[in-house]
């Protein structure tokens, strides 16, 4: 069991909690800062390994918010968190005065899908902050990513700007050992012909030498590869195929809705690689 335990805690799982109306995954469930509190506990008691808290939808179409509404959406969110419990908490967001705001109620790490390219102040607050950070690859912006996006090479060219990101954010002062990759599977990405490519090639991510988080729970290519039309809320078995085959890549943490299910899946796997090959 304690091997296990071990064992799994080798790939993280990161619980996402929105406090948002419109996410894609799981809009309007959790606006109310009570509601957000309350399903963030859930997943600290299902096994999450950290939380990653956002106040505004990445998805194509979503409302804009104001820097102060995110911050009145998030803030209480993160207090109420680290009143209960000393689990790591990222924030999910694009903007500084956000993830200033989120670090001092107590967040660790930020995780912007912009890869600190939003404001020009991202990179050298990063590196004042001192936090961990998240760079994810994303083609063009949130409200029109998946227009028409083109690649020749699309694992050689998230590889290749991950890597240009890692290098920037150092430049401004980020300790190499505080950053995160994060190949932003679904954004300015085609449902089947750039994420599958991808995910397959994902071993040249990780093969960059920082720690790589990966989110494919409830993504769209998911419902695309089961035929379509399948609701977000209906892609829990595609989601664990995903995780899975992430650990497999080896990457460090994986960002998942479904907490208790990932972590089952991954203790299982581990045990199995353990049972099939003991060190
Ligand atoms: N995906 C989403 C949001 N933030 N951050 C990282 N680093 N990687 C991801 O893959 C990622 C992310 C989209 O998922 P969700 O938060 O459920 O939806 P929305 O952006 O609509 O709130």
């Amino acid at each position: 069991m304690a091997t296990t335990k071990a064992a799994a805690a080798a790939v993280r799982v990161m619980g996402v909690v929105n406090v948002t109306p419109d996410s894609f995954s799981d809009g309007g469930r959790h606006l109310d800062p009570e509601a957000a509190a309350a399903h963030a506990r859930r997943l600290i008691a299902e096994g999450a390994d950290m939380l990653d808290i956002g106040g505004e939808s990445t998805r194509p179409g979503a409302a804009p918010v104001s820097a102060a509404e995110e911050i009145a959406r998030v803030v209480p969110v993160i207090e109420a968190v680290r009143a209960a419990s000393a689990l790591p908490i990222s924030i999910d967001t694009m903007k500084p005065a956000v993830a200033r705001a989120a670090v001092a109620a107590g967040a660790g790490m930020w995780n912007d899908v912009t890869a600190l390219r939003h404001a020009p102040q991202s990179l050298a607050l990063a590196a004042e902050l001192g936090c961990e950070v998240v760079l994810m690859h994303m083609l063009g912006e949130p409200g029109t990513m998946q227009a028409a996006p083109r690649y020749d090479d699309v694992v050689a060219e998230v590889a290749e700007f991950l890597a240009d990101r890692a290098a920037a954010a150092m430049a401004a002062g980020v300790r190499r050992e505080r950053i995160w990759l994060d190949p932003g599977i679904g954004f300015g990405k085609h449902m089947l012909r750039h994420n599958l490519p991808l995910l397959a090639g994902l071993r040249r991510i990780t093969a960059l030498g920082f720690p790589v988080l990966l989110g494919v729970s409830r993504k769209s290519f998911i419902s695309a590869v089961d035929g379509g039309g399948v609701a977000a809320d209906r892609r829990l078995g595609g989601s664990i195929a995903g995780a899975l085959w992430g650990a497999a890549a080896g990457v460090a943490a994986v960002r998942v809705h479904d907490v208790r299910e990932t972590v089952q899946a991954l203790r299982v796997w581990q045990a199995l690689g353990e049972a099939a090959w003991p060190s």
